[in-house]
């Protein structure tokens, strides 16, 4: 397993002022961040970030929900840190999201849900390199 996964705190969870308290419980889950930057995700960008979703009738809904305003991008390390962000952030929609989880403290519903998580360690991979160099990445202390 990986030790890398890709995170992001969304539009709805920077607007309503809890970035503070999600990079709180970040840590405290234990995950070391490696990288972090707010930054606005462009229309172009987030369809392409979630082009997988590109048929599901959600899909404009997000590009725009994305592109809403400023995203808090980071890349977190911790073993296994696909499954380890995913069981901290819960599931995607709140109403179903284990007690205690980001999203069920903190999102608002199933789009507008605080956080997103890489879903393996390919697209880890993957979405670290869509938005940070390797020059912006500390070196890991695993
Ligand atoms: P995930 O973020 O838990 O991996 P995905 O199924 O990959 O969930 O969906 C990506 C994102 O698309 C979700 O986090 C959410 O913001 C949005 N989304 C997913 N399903 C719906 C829906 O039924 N309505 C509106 N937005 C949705
Ligand atoms: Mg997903």
């Amino acid at each position: 397993m990986g030790n890398k996964t890709f995170a992001m705190i969304k539009p709805d969870a920077v607007a309503s002022g809890k970035l503070g308290k999600v990079i709180d419980a970040t840590l405290a889950a234990g995950f070391n961040i490696k990288a972090g930057r707010l930054t606005l995700i462009t229309k172009a960008q987030a369809q392409e970030f979630y082009a997988v979703h590109r048929e599901r009738p959600f899909y404009n809904e997000l590009v725009d929900f994305m592109s809403s305003g400023p995203t808090f991008v980071m890349a977190l390390e911790q073993e296994n840190a696909v499954q380890a962000w995913r069981d901290t952030i819960g599931a995607t929609d709140p109403t179903e999201a284990a007690a205690g989880t980001i999203r069920q403290l903190y999102a608002e519903n199933k789009g507008r849900n605080a956080v997103h998580g890489s879903d393996s360690d390919e697209n880890a991979e993957k979405e670290i390199a869509f938005f940070f160099s390797e020059a912006e990445i500390i070196a890991s202390n695993l």
